[in-house]
């Protein structure tokens, strides 16, 4: 019986994935007129509190500390205030939102929402080349140890990805920012496809990327049970016109032609401290 990319087939198989830091979005409103209404003094305290914030919390050190943060400013109405925090457990990243929640400026600032996940590359290559080499052992999916050997086999792989998905955010002056997830329609469904289809796909889409290698550093979380979206797509560049050219050239190619859902698109400026005290003085 043959099987087409909708129909789900036994051999169904997730990719392997490596995970990396947990990661959190969170916009905010900031409520001007009675930010503005505060004296002077008040209104630097509280961006003093704000900067220690986010300097204590995105220290790139051991520990609690862990991570990084950084702060944009967003372009458009959909917030004023962007925070993007990098930490090894989700305990952290509540952390530091709780840490926020107590600062001053808190009292001026209304969610404009938020995103949880987690960095992430997926194996679907060198998963490929493992899954070969235990072939030819004679060994099959169904037998016992299996997983243990795929992993074995996928290790070296896995621990070069590790350092790459617990580096700290990206220092470019952009961002744009949106969460997607893939289709699961009647005609295109990415979960209803074995993994070689799928590998075929992400191929194209790797070696498209590589064209923006130099303009972009794209960094790529996952949300599936964690999230309302299945990714959080993060592209980090000095020069904007570069997510639009690389959104665009995204759109023809098969993964995303076929497969991409979006999100709302979020555009920042990153601050430095300068910066934030500038926008908020
Ligand atoms: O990590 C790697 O370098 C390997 C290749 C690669 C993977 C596995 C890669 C490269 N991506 C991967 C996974 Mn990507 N990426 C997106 C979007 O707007 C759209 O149409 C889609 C949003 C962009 C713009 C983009 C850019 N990528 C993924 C995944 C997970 C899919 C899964 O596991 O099923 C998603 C959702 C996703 C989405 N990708 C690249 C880029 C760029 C610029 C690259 C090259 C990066 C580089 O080589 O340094």
């Amino acid at each position: 019986m043959s099987t087409s990319a909708t129909e789900p087939v036994a051999a169904i198989e997730p990719p392997q994935t490596v995970e990396g830091w947990y990661v959190l979005h969170e916009a905010f409103h900031l409520d001007w007129p009675r930010w503005r209404a505060l004296s002077t003094d008040q209104r630097h305290t509280a961006i003093d509190g704000l900067l220690g914030w986010l300097r204590r919390d995105a220290g790139s050190g051991a520990g609690d500390s862990a991570g990084d943060s950084a702060a944009y400013a967003v372009v458009g109405q959909k917030a004023d205030l962007l925070f993007l925090h990098y930490r090894p457990t989700i305990a952290h990243l509540h952390q530091a939102q709780t840490a926020r929640q107590r600062l001053a400026i808190a009292a001026y600032c209304r969610d404009a929402g938020s995103f949880v996940s987690v960095t992430e590359a997926s194996l679907y290559e060198a998963g490929a080349h493992a899954r070969a080499a235990l072939q030819r052992q004679g060994l099959s999916p169904s037998d016992p140890g299996y997983a243990d050997a795929l992993e074995r086999e996928t290790a070296t792989a896995r621990r070069g990805l590790e350092q790459r998905l617990r580096q700290p955010i990206p220092v470019r002056s952009h961002l744009c920012w949106y969460p997607m997830s893939k289709r699961r329609g009647e005609q295109h469904n990415w979960y209803a496809m074995t993994l070689d289809q799928r590998r075929h796909l992400m191929r194209g889409h790797g070696q498209l990327g590589q064209l923006f290698r130099d303009q972009v550093t794209q960094v790529v979380s996952g949300a599936i049970g964690l999230d309302d979206w299945e990714w959080a797509v993060d592209l980090h560049a000095d020069d904007p016109l570069t997510f639009k050219k690389l959104v665009t050239a995204m759109r023809y190619d098969g993964a995303s032609a076929h497969y991409a859902e979006f999100g709302p698109f979020w555009i920042g400026l990153r601050q430095d401290d300068e910066g934030l005290r500038r926008l908020l003085s």
